[in-house]
């Protein structure tokens, strides 16, 4: 049984509050580019789930919702590398439009992955957001279309965002140092 962090090694990083009013100004972008068409918001798990719950409320009109559970860490805090897939859609999504919900860009390679395979799907367009990107650890070359906020290298929990499956539960975003 791994021994449990104490939550002092849990900084703030990112208020509840910044994340409320950014994910309102992110849906108003997003609804600008998708206009009122019916959007297929697929959400990737675990990490997106309270994310996307928020963003698809503030998001209005017409959307469906999917997921796809992907996972490359593991539990830790470094990505094996490894993108695999551990819960495939449940619906066609061809012709659809979509809009890819991440929690995190840190190495690329899930966003990487999974545009790719979405691709494959043949949407009728698909665009990306993430809450938040990391874009000096990257490994591969690849963006969000939109994005929440820009964070340092470091490792970071909450909102959704886990260490070995431990404080997705916390409603901000902290930085976790041992
Ligand atoms: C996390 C996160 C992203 C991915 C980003 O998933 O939710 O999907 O890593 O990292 P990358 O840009 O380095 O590929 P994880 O494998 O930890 O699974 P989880 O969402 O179930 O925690
Ligand atoms: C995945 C992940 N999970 C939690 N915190 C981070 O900083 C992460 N980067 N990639």
């Amino acid at each position: 049984m791994p021994v449990l962090p104490p939550d002092e090694h849990v900084r703030v990083l990112i208020s509840e509050e910044r994340i409320r009013e950014r994910i309102a100004e992110l849906a108003l972008e997003i609804r600008a580019q998708v206009g009122s068409e019916p959007v297929t918001c697929i959400g990737v798990l675990k990490g997106s789930f309270i994310f996307m719950a928020d963003l698809v409320r503030a998001l209005g009109g017409p959307v469906r919702c999917e997921f796809l559970g992907v996972s490359s860490y593991h539990g830790g805090t470094r990505s094996t590398g490894v993108v695999r897939i551990t819960q495939d859609l449940r619906h066609p999504i061809e012709g659809q439009h979509c809009l890819l919900i991440e929690d995190i860009v840190d190495t690329g390679l899930t966003l990487d992955y999974l545009k790719h395979f979405l691709g494959g799907h043949r949407p009728a367009s698909l665009r990306t957001v993430t809450l938040l990107d990391k874009p000096d650890h990257r490994e591969v070359e690849v963006d969000a279309d939109h994005v929440g906020f820009t964070i340092p290298d470091e490792f970071v929990v909450g909102y959704g965002l886990d260490l070995g499956e431990l404080y997705r539960n916390l409603p901000f975003i902290g930085v976790y140092s041992p």
